[in-house]
């Protein structure tokens, strides 16, 4: 593990006065640092990863990056990357990638991962699936005990046919662990639709579920799961943006 402190050149170097937003900001940055020209890379979702796209188009745009193609994880990342210049492909042209970078909702201390609270987990899956290199960039307040730790949800996407018949499953297959299904809506009430046309079941725990392949193995095996937003033994370097600087932890 190494440490590191650290600001952009851009930003203030008094800790004190750091945002969230700032810390993601340094992650974000230092990871950009792992790309080199001629790379293809994964492109994330959320509001971490946008700080990488946007370095990434800015060092594009200064000629300090050549021959980058970006296979985006979202519909949103894509017309972000569109909108800053970054040449685009897909999984289909370039099903090995050299690099992704992606934020995370948890990080546990085995560097397993749960993501998808933006929704865009399937796709990220796949693309970050398919990496040689997979550096995922957080701010502290992402680090758990276990999985689920942050009281926030494990997301799984599910086709909308009979949702709740494949919800009502989930539930049952976590009762030990206290688990509520709930069904995500978007900001006006209705189901929220994923880029794939799926919805997405966020599933509450009040304790840890055990054993995380054990677990997945199971969420997978209901028909009606598409995918969830455990990424298991995927990462391949995190690094932390803290108050006190940069923690980089390789797998
Ligand atoms: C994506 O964005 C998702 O996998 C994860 O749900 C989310 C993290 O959000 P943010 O970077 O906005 O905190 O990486």
């Amino acid at each position: 593990m190494e440490a590191l402190s650290m600001s952009p050149p851009h930003m203030s170097s008094s800790p004190a006065i750091l945002s969230q937003d700032d810390l993601k900001k340094i992650a974000a940055y230092k990871a950009v640092e792992f790309v080199e020209s001629g790379m293809v890379l994964g492109l994330g979702t959320g509001s971490t990863a946008k700080h990488a796209v946007d370095r990434i188009g800015e060092l594009l745009r200064q000629g300090k990056l050549n021959n980058i193609v970006g296979i985006p994880t979202s519909i949103e990342t894509r017309e972000r990357a569109i909108s800053l210049g970054i040449p685009l492909s897909d999984l289909d042209n370039h099903p090995t990638l050299d690099l992704a970078i992606d934020g995370a909702d948890e990080v546990d201390p085995y560097l397993n991962l749960i993501k998808g609270r933006g929704g865009s987990l399937l796709r990220e899956k796949m693309v970050e699936g398919a990496c040689k290199k997979f550096v995922v960039i957080v701010d502290e307040s992402k680090l758990v005990k276990y999985l689920g730790g942050s009281g926030l949800a494990l997301p799984v996407e599910v086709v909308p046919f009979c949702w709740k018949f494949t919800a009502n499953k989930l539930q049952k297959l976590f009762e030990s662990s206290g688990c509520v299904a709930k069904l995500r809506n978007d900001r006006k009430g209705q189901p929220f639709v994923t880029d794939n046309g799926n919805y997405i079941v966020d599933l509450y725990v009040k304790k840890d579920i055990g054993d995380l392949q054990v677990a997945s193995d199971a969420i997978l095996r209901i028909t009606g799961v598409i995918e969830h937003g455990m990424f298991l033994d995927m990462a391949t370097t995190v690094i932390i943006a803290g108050e006190l600087g940069i923690t980089i932890k390789n797998k």
